[in-house]
């Protein structure tokens, strides 16, 4: 297995050469996944499933990359099955993939299967979730987002919208991932300051729409009317909580305020129909920034431990003019 270094060389001076035959150098030595020899780079995506629009987006996201930047991408969909995404890590050591992708479920149980990875020389990517292990060098880096300070902008609207006094229940993402943990912290720093708030109810709508749809039916039944503010982990948890909210005879957004993070079309149109109130952005669009970071890992250039992606939030006066732009 010859060296990253040499590998890299190898690829910027074929880019180089391609480049000086009419092709931009840049467009050459940052797209082009040729290796020594014409042999296309070759990498394994192990992805966790398909339990929302975020993560159908990102899963396309990834595969027209690599199909844009003629890359084989040998791609794994665990149904949510974190055992069945090892599985799939292991495969691709064996099949000696030049790199790995893996947006990992949960944050902790990767340690052995990156230890194998590191040994065959397979620089791991983490794509939009971070994992807890005690040698970071199992992973070259982890493009994503702040998932804390998308807590916390959640946590500030609901804060002011409600003048610091009220009720609120939160419908929290996958137990144990980075999103869940950390949208939970951020927004628990924002309203745990807030005397007059109260999170009286928490409980995981695992990232689904029916997951928050049951979620949602169960604190209306415990605190009918008591609840001025439903905070969602993801869009297609609130999309489930205003069904059950309707359902109930409320008005989602307007008799109680309705939140949630990741920007999709459906919770932009939500706002614009006034059914929620605010939505933070969580970029899914990340297969361009995966393949920089293995091309440039490769290349032999050292990357920073974690790329955060820019993200902005929505509201009702803003969602009318983003709608048109959303590509997810
Ligand atoms: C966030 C991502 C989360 C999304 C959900 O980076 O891991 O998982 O917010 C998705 O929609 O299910």
């Amino acid at each position: 297995m010859k060296s990253y270094a040499y590998l890299g060389w190898m690829a910027l001076l074929g880019a180089a050469l391609v480049g000086g035959c009419g092709k931009s150098g840049d467009e050459a030595s940052s797209n082009d996944p040729s290796k020594p020899g014409g042999k296309k780079l070759v990498v394994g995506f192990s992805q966790i499933g398909s339990e929302s629009d975020w993560r159908k987006a990102e899963t396309s996201s990834v595969k027209e990359e690599a199909q844009k930047r003629g890359i084989t991408l040998k791609f794994d969909d665990a149904q949510q099955n974190q055992d069945g995404q090892v599985k799939a890590i292991r495969s691709f050591i064996a099949q000696k993939v030049d790199a790995i992708l893996l947006a990992p479920k949960t944050e902790a149980g990767w340690e052995p299967v990156l230890k194998e990875a590191k040994a065959a020389h397979i620089p791991v990517i983490l794509m939009d979730r971070g994992i807890a292990v005690s040698d970071d060098s199992l992973y070259t880096t982890l493009i994503g987002s702040d998932f804390i300070e998308e807590g916390r902008k959640a946590g500030q609207f609901v804060a002011d919208a409600l003048k610091g006094k009220g009720n609120i229940v939160e419908i929290e993402g996958h137990v144990g991932s980075a999103p869940a943990i950390d949208r939970k912290k951020g927004f628990h720093d924002v309203v745990d300051k807030q005397p007059g708030l109260k999170v009286i109810l928490a409980q995981s709508g695992d990232f689904t729409l029916v997951g928050g749809k049951q979620v949602m039916e169960a604190f209306l039944k415990a605190q009918g009317k008591n609840i001025n503010a439903v905070y969602c982990h993801n869009d297609d948890e609130a999309l489930g909580a205003i069904q059950a909210i309707t359902e109930a005879g409320l008005k989602p957004g307007k008799d109680m305020i309705v939140v949630s993070i990741d920007g999709t079309k459906k919770a932009v149109q939500a706002l614009v129909d006034g059914k929620e109130n605010y939505v933070v952005e969580c970029n899914p669009l990340l297969g361009p920034q995966g393949f920089d970071a293995i091309q440039a890992v490769l290349a032999g250039k050292t990357l920073a431990k974690k790329i955060v992606s820019k993200e902005t939030t929505f509201d009702q006066t803003s969602a009318a003019k983003a709608l048109p732009d959303r590509q997810y």
